[in-house]
């Protein structure tokens, strides 16, 4: 899209199946709440609500086969991939509110679809704590919030890997992973072996999130459409406790602010997903209140006018 007044559509997806507590799926109320079409619309954008998909309801169920409500998964990701193709197919830029962050899966397979028809060039940024890219192997849990990625890439089940008949959907070449640190033991074996970008919080350190995300934006052109993948629990947990799987020693308020400007700066962003969010864990919703303020920041909010 690549536009600088994109038209918005806001998507809610009130799912908890691929996660291991309950909540995410008051991710888009919370959102509501806390008013991101109204602070979207402030920048002069439009923005409309098209208010939330439907699936299956949580069994609540142990693994089969290493995969929790693999059905389910499947049911509301083929939700969730309809709504966001039909709303990129209208124009409208897709923000996706989760949810858990299986979802990531139907949201990319659309958006990956819609490019290939376009001819455009895909490029994910995956911003999250943990790289989501896990096998029923190499899963400690069955959760499929942690492995999106794989599927994507077509490693997992054909449920999965092929919601919209294609796979593999993407390579782990057009991905670039941002605030990694939690990475399972086999999973880390399959990062290596499939060469995904990762640039780990260990590096964020070592370089600064300044050249972290010159090298994660780099090697973009007019043709590249930009996914963003926004975990909330890629901040840190001091910000944003307000999701299931905490991990200390994330980015900080203003690391993630960069993070954010930096990409609305690059002028490529096309789709957005926010996800995770689970306000039974959060304080006074205040996870919900930074998140907005930095997808605010990711479309165009600084202090002062810089252009
Ligand atoms: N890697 C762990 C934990 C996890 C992944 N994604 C989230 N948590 N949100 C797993 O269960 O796969
Ligand atoms: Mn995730
Ligand atoms: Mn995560």
């Amino acid at each position: 899209m690549n536009h600088p007044n994109p038209a918005i559509s806001l998507i809610g997806v009130p799912t908890d199946v691929g996660a291991g507590e309950r909540g995410a799926r008051l991710g888009p109320e919370t959102l509501r709440i806390a008013g991101l079409r109204e602070a979207l619309a402030a920048r002069g954008l439009d923005v409309q609500d098209c208010g939330n998909v439907t699936g299956p309801d949580n069994p609540w169920q142990e693994p089969v086969d290493g995969y929790r409500h693999l059905a389910e998964v499947a049911a509301w990701n083929r939700a969730a991939m309809d709504a966001v193709y039909a709303e990129l197919a209208r124009g409208r830029m897709p923000i996706m509110m989760g949810g858990d962050h299986c979802l990531g899966l139907g949201s990319i397979t659309a958006v990956a679809r819609w490019c290939r028809e376009q001819g455009k060039k895909l490029r994910v940024v995956w911003m999250d704590a943990h790289t989501d890219f896990n096998s029923a192997d190499a899963t400690p849990s069955g959760n499929i919030h942690g492995m999106p990625v794989a599927c994507l890439c077509g490693i997992g089940p054909e449920a999965l890997t092929h919601l919209s008949g294609e796979s593999p959907m993407m390579a782990p070449s057009q991905i670039r992973q941002v605030g990694i640190r939690s990475v399972d033991e086999g999973e880390k074996r399959m990062v290596r072996d499939h060469d995904l970008p990762v640039y780990d919080m260990r590096y964020i350190d070592e370089v600064g999130m300044r050249r972290v995300m010159e090298e994660v934006l780099a090697d973009m052109d007019e043709d590249t459409h930009l996914h963003v993948s926004f975990d909330v629990d890629f901040l840190d947990p001091s910000i944003a406790p307000g999701v299931p799987t905490t991990v200390p020693g994330g980015p900080t308020y203003r690391e993630a602010q960069l993070a954010m400007e930096m990409i609305h700066d690059c002028g490529r962003m096309g789709s957005l997903d926010i996800v995770e969010l689970n306000p039974i864990f959060d304080v006074n919703n205040k996870t919900a209140l930074v998140a907005i303020d930095l997808v605010e920041s990711l479309f165009g909010k600084s202090t002062l006018l810089r252009r």
